[in-house]
């Protein structure tokens, strides 16, 4: 890929659209993920390619409440392990918990390649800084988080197909889970067995968006990395009777408030 020179304006845009290119011709990304890429970009496009307010308050209700979790949990698909791997290795570091790989187009050739890929990214992250605010040991609770996906004992009671899959370790046994680019019908079944469902997903009218317990509005990189920080230095923030319906209508306002600035 050419370089894009640091004062191109949409220089992380495009580099997330080449993340998503390289993904796809290796083989780790479903067929349609450019089109559910393309989708989210245009989202982002209409907020400003940035974090807005009212995604602002939905992240630091999300990272409140995957402190307050019993048994949280990382979802990620292809999109998101290409885009923003690194950052769910470094949120599971700090809440101590597992990433699974639960794919809606499940092939076990794309599961066994984004563990891999995760692999990298937990080996490399381990020898990053240690990030301001976390006290412990980083390399040891990097190595120690567990990558979860490859074989399923668990089905997702009141879904059909692969997507139903996940194991009793992950998501079979979380009480709260952090899943981007979402599907609905999943969405709906993971809430109707009880569990509080935290989204991510641009677009605020999808049916994930309007299922989740809270959805946080933003690109899913800028998302992981706005939990982060509240996860390290933002502990005194209580979760609260989060309003979603409020929230993802705060949003549109948003969109709109966006153009006429
Ligand atoms: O890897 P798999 O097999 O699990 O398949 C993943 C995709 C994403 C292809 C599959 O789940 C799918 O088709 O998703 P949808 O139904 O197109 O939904 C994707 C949603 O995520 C859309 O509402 C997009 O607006 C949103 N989205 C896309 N890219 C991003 C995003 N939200 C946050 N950050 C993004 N980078």
């Amino acid at each position: 890929m050419a370089r894009i020179p640091d004062s191109h304006p949409r220089k992380k845009s495009l580099e997330s659209r080449q993340k998503i290119v390289d993904g796809s011709s290796m083989g780790l990304l479903a067929d349609s993920a450019m089109i559910a890429h393309g989708r989210g970009e245009a989202f982002d496009y209409l907020l400003g390619e940035r974090t807005t307010g009212s995604a602002r308050e939905a992240i630091r209700e999300s990272a409140a409440r995957l402190r307050n979790a019993r048994r949280p949990v990382i979802s990620v698909n292809g999109n998101t392990v290409v885009l923003a791997g690194d950052g769910a290795i470094r949120l599971a570091a700090v809440l101590g918990c597992p990433i699974e790989v639960n794919l809606y187009y499940r092939t076990p050739t794309r599961v066994n390649g984004l563990i891999s890929l995760l692999e990298e990214w937990r080996s490399k992250v381990s020898q990053e800084d240690v990030p301001d605010g976390f006290d412990g040991d980083w390399k040891e609770s990097v190595e120690g988080v567990s990558l979860l996906g490859e074989s399923p004992n668990f089905e997702i009671e009141g879904l059909e197909g692969p997507r139903s899959n996940c194991t009793l370790e992950g998501i079979g046994g979380a009480d709260t889970i952090l899943v981007p680019l979402e599907d609905g019908d999943r969405c709906e079944a993971l809430i109707s067995l009880g569990k509080e469902v935290l989204v991510v997903d641009l677009n605020p009218l999808s049916r994930s968006s309007r299922m989740a317990t809270v959805t946080i509005v933003d690109e899913v990189s800028r998302a992981f990395e706005g939990i982060l920080s509240h996860l390290l230095n933002d502990s005194d923030y209580m979760q609260t009777e989060w309003d979603n319906r409020k929230s993802l209508k705060e949003s549109l306002k948003e969109i709109g408030d966006h153009f006429s600035e």
